[in-house]
């Protein structure tokens, strides 16, 4: 299981290809033909293309590698995942696997699973989990239907409702999370089966909606995003009209299908005088419908919505409209977006990055302020949010989305896994008496969005648009980056980010060239926690960044869109020097979060501390208060929590000990909290 260096070699699917190091010209072609490119904005620079390599991220994939793929598999297997699919295809006689909920979505998760399990066979030469994932994905595609359709759930048990209700029944989800995971089995291996097979359940579900068709949306939305996945992967521009379709037709009720549906408070249906049980049961039925719809973003046109509803779904349909503009020319969606997007971050974000309080009881977006911290932030939520933020960052080209996404990524989305890499959780909440997490969970989203995050974290490093190099996150590693003319540039990143800011940037093009990096100066190195109102720092003095190339100083500061710009001719091993200080910080809430009023939070870095009950068994969370003139001192501790740097002061001669966000739950059960309360002076 030894890591790969830039090179590709798969031992997965029928044909194995053996593909040549990054930078060979006909390689580019190739992957130029199979991955669209943008007509605004950024473009990506793929997690293939980026090799995390110890360090902060190094270590985590590693551990994915060897103990979150393995266990999750085996999970997955456990519950039935992979024989559900052998039911549908006739090859067992079942009994078919469902969860307590209805196992509408049971699919989705073995897909999310297979695409974390691709992106990290991208980097570690593994035979024996490539021969896994062969055998599991000949399941699959062997429980397809002639026309295409392809939901084990449906073919197994109800052949005839395999369309119903497709606002509760998750179809539109599945064939979502199937067509991500085709797209990455077809980039690793070159391999069509996989590929076929989304494009047939595509078409079919092409044939059946659409103008003129059946206009009908799903209540959890995902597959809008992947939609622009398969058209990038096949050129074929049908998915990108039937994911603009998906979008438009939310909010709107165009044909019979379906009633519009408006917003309304949950309401309890009273009976009428002389209302027969069955009328009542209709009354009750669309009393429920009329609500759950106003919380899956089709309570009326995306383009006129605020930030309302389930979370995990709104991630993603941000990230389909953050995408259509990016891949089309669509400027009322990137308005709209941009519209969620503050509305989101200026009133509905925790500081953890996390989304989605339990408020609705829909694990959606509570109103604006309303963020208390005993809640819901599903990983799933903090997940979706990363890739929103992500494909906003390449929409906007602006550092402000990528501040979110790394908040997002280092506290929200990594505190749902443990440090050992095989308990989850579901809920992140920001306080809490106690808890543990688990092996599984039954509604298995939030364990397999971990498994496909963690090894394409990658692919949120760099980003790149004619010529030009954007560097967004800070982590030891090594990329390749073809920019234009099939010039091939190295960038080398040594540094112990998140614990420390010095991060050394080796830039090494294959030969002179003359090229602009823009380096990302995070919010919080210039005095900002969240890029708006919602969360400041104690001092608004910021211990300024500096830089240097080769050793010597430049004087820069970031232009308007938060980027450090070095426009120059490189030369190979060109090393620049950034040095973004960390000092610790106190947070304050906007005072219109009451939840927050009189407390504070810590910061350091991208990192949000907690106080555990392991380190500070003798303090009383509810009664302890942090004075303002307190000493607080960050020193790193390699012992400690797979190593990780602890923030420490003295408080009425008591030594308090925070600790990541993210590595709390790890020890003992105990009590947590992110914010506490601040006493006068
Ligand atoms: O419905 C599929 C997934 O299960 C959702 O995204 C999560 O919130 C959980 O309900
Ligand atoms: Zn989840």
């Amino acid at each position: 299981m030894e890591r790969r260096d830039f090179l590709k070699v798969s031992g997965i699917g029928v044909a194995t290809f053996i593909f040549p190091v990054m930078g060979n010209p006909l390689i580019a072609q190739e992957m130029q033909k199979f991955n669209i490119l943008p007509l605004h904005g950024l473009r990506e620079v793929s997690h293939e293309n980026v090799k995390l390599d110890g360090g902060f991220w190094g270590k985590r994939q590693d551990n994915h590698h060897h103990v979150t793929i393995p266990h999750v598999l085996d999970q997955l297997d456990k519950t039935g995942h992979m024989t559900n699919f052998d039911t549908a295809s006739g090859a067992s006689n079942g009994p078919f696997s469902a969860n307590l909920d209805g196992n509408h979505a049971y699919d989705s998760d073995l897909y999310k699973a297979l695409e974390g399990v691709l992106y990290s066979l991208t980097h570690y030469e593994n035979k024996e989990l490539s021969a896994r994932v062969d055998n599991i994905i000949n399941r699959i595609t062997a429980a397809q239907q002639d026309d295409g359709f392809l939901i084990s759930y449906f073919i197994g048990s109800k052949e005839n409702e395999r369309w119903d209700d497709i606002r509760l029944n998750h179809q539109t989800y599945n064939a979502g999370h199937l067509f991500e995971m085709a797209v990455e089995h077809k980039r690793l291996t070159g391999n069509d089966t996989t590929i076929n097979a989304a494009k047939k359940f595509a078409d079919h579900i092409d044939r059946r909606f659409g103008p003129d068709k059946l206009y009908d949306v799903g209540g959890h939305e995902e597959i809008e995003l992947a939609l622009v996945k398969l058209y990038r992967s096949t050129g074929d521009t049908k998915y990108l009209d039937l994911c603009r379709f998906f979008l438009d037709e939310r909010g709107h009720a165009h044909g019979t299908e379906r009633k519009p549906f408006t917003m309304v408070p949950k309401e309890v249906p009273v009976r009428t005088p002389g209302q027969s049980d069955a009328e009542f049961k209709r009354v009750e039925l669309f009393a429920k419908l009329r609500w759950r719809n106003g919380r899956m973003q089709d309570h009326k046109p995306l383009i006129e919505q605020d930030a309302i509803g389930h979370a995990v779904r709104a991630g993603y349909i941000y990230s389909a409209m953050a995408d259509i503009s990016r891949f089309s020319d669509a400027p009322e969606y990137e308005k709209a977006v941009e519209h969620i997007w503050n509305d989101v971050v200026f009133r509905k974000l925790y500081i953890t990055g996390g989304i989605g309080t339990a408020q609705y009881g829909d694990e959606g977006f509570g109103d604006p302020y309303l963020l208390p911290n005993d809640t819901y932030c599903e990983s799933c939520a903090s997940i979706a949010h990363v890739f929103w933020q992500h494909r906003m960052n390449l929409l906007k080209g602006k550092a402000k989305y990528a501040d979110v996404m790394e908040l997002a990524l280092y506290n929200g989305a990594i505190s749902g896994i443990s440090l050992e890499g095989n308990t989850f959780f579901y809920e992140n909440p920001l306080q809490s008496s106690g808890t543990s997490r688990v092996p599984w969970i039954e509604t298995a989203c939030c364990p397999t969005n971990l498994t496909r995050i963690i090894p394409q974290v990658g692919g949120f490093q760099y980003a790149q648009n004619e010529g030009n190099i954007y560097v967004n996150l800070y982590a030891a590693g090594k990329a390749q980056i073809e920019i234009e003319n099939n010039l091939t540039i190295t960038l080398s990143q040594k540094t112990d980010y998140p614990w420390d800011g010095i991060i050394q940037l080796t830039v090494n093009p294959e030969s002179p060239s003359v090229f602009t990096l823009f380096v990302r100066i995070p919010g919080w190195a210039k005095g900002n926690p969240v890029p708006s109102d919602l969360y400041h720092f104690a001092k608004a003095e910021i211990n300024p960044f500096t830089l240097k190339i080769n050793g010597e100083s430049v004087n820069t500061t970031a232009n308007n869109d938060g980027y450090v710009e070095l426009d120059r001719e490189w030369q190979k091993e060109d090393v620049i020097e950034l040095n973004l200080p960390m000092p610790v910080s106190r947070v304050y809430a906007n005072e219109k979060i009451e939840a927050d009023i009189g407390k504070i939070s810590l910061m350091r870095g991208p990192i949000v501390y907690c106080l555990e009950e392991a380190d500070n068994p003798d303090l009383d969370f509810a009664k302890f208060e942090l004075q303002p003139n307190t000493e607080l001192r960050a020193y790193h501790r390699q012992d400690l929590l797979g190593g990780v740097t602890v923030i420490e002061g003295n408080a009425d001669q008591q030594k308090i000990t925070a600790i990541p966000y993210y590595a709390w739950a790890n020890r003992s059960e105990g009590s947590m909290t992110v914010w506490f309360d601040e006493g006068e002076v």
